[in-house]
């Protein structure tokens, strides 16, 4: 595969055309960004360790049957992936309460819920990401019921198999946010990242954060926990 132009920037990865129109080329940044944006600094290693985690995580999830756009690693920072068209919600999917749930409603740090809670976000960089809710998103003629419903489905799914891969590691999956496309043929496909800028990880014994709230909150080396994130995850998928 040829590299082509350059498609999309992110927060944290660059989306390049190829020469088969079905596949793009991620790049996985070394920066970090909080705030949506306004606060960007460099972090050693990041993209490397987000690049390789994502694809560990996405090779799992498709052998449990969960497919995804997710096609090869090819090189530290790079790997292919099938494109689609984005669906511009961010589904989030709690098993105990952190940070905006937290803030909203009151409630202790990491209160465990008996199902797991499941919300959308509006992708907008203008308007912040905003919740919004199945009548909002219908409204808007974001995605429809169909849609909708089997992202919720898929989402439920990415949280248990991924429930499992982490209690594995020794790690409360606290939340997480995943993105949907569709394929030119209609289906939804989970696509975008699934790595420790996305989910909220927590040591079963120490408590301690092992994802993006170490950035977020200035408790720690962002690039010594990630290795530590992906050295747990190689050992439970088998080695690099
Ligand atoms: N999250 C993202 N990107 C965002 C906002 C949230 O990946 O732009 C993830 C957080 O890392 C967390 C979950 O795992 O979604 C819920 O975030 P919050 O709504 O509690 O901030």
């Amino acid at each position: 595969f040829k590299k082509g132009e350059l498609l999309y920037t992110g927060k944290a990865k660059e989306m390049y055309a190829t020469d088969d129109p079905e596949v793009l080329w991620v790049e996985y940044l070394d920066q970090a960004t909080a705030l949506n944006g306004k606060r960007k600094v460099a972090v050693d290693e990041k993209g490397l360790l987000n690049n390789r985690i994502s694809s560990l995580i996405f090779t799992d999830l498709a052998k449990h049957g969960i497919k995804n756009h997710f096609i090869e690693q090819l090189s530290d920072h790079v790997q292919l992936v099938r494109r689609v068209k984005m669906i511009p919600l961010e589904t989030v999917v709690r098993n105990a309460a952190s940070g905006s749930f937290e803030r909203k409603f009151g409630v202790s740090h990491l209160m465990t819920f008996d199902q797991p809670v499941l919300e959308f976000f509006y992708k907008s960089d203008a308007l912040d990401d905003p919740f919004i809710n199945d009548s909002q998103v219908a409204a808007l003629q974001v995605a429809d019921e169909s849609t909708v419903a089997e992202m919720k489905r898929q989402a439920l799914l990415v949280n248990t198999r991924l429930q499992t891969i982490f209690a594995e590691m020794n790690v409360q999956l606290v939340d997480f946010k995943i993105e949907f496309g569709l394929t030119a043929d209609g289906h939804v496909l989970l696509a975008d990242e699934i790595s420790p800028d996305s989910c909220r990880l927590v040591d079963k014994t120490t408590h301690q954060s092992l994802d993006k709230d170490v950035f977020r909150k200035n408790l720690g080396d962002l690039t010594t926990v990630y290795q530590e994130v992906l050295k747990r995850l190689a050992t439970v998928e088998g080695g690099q």
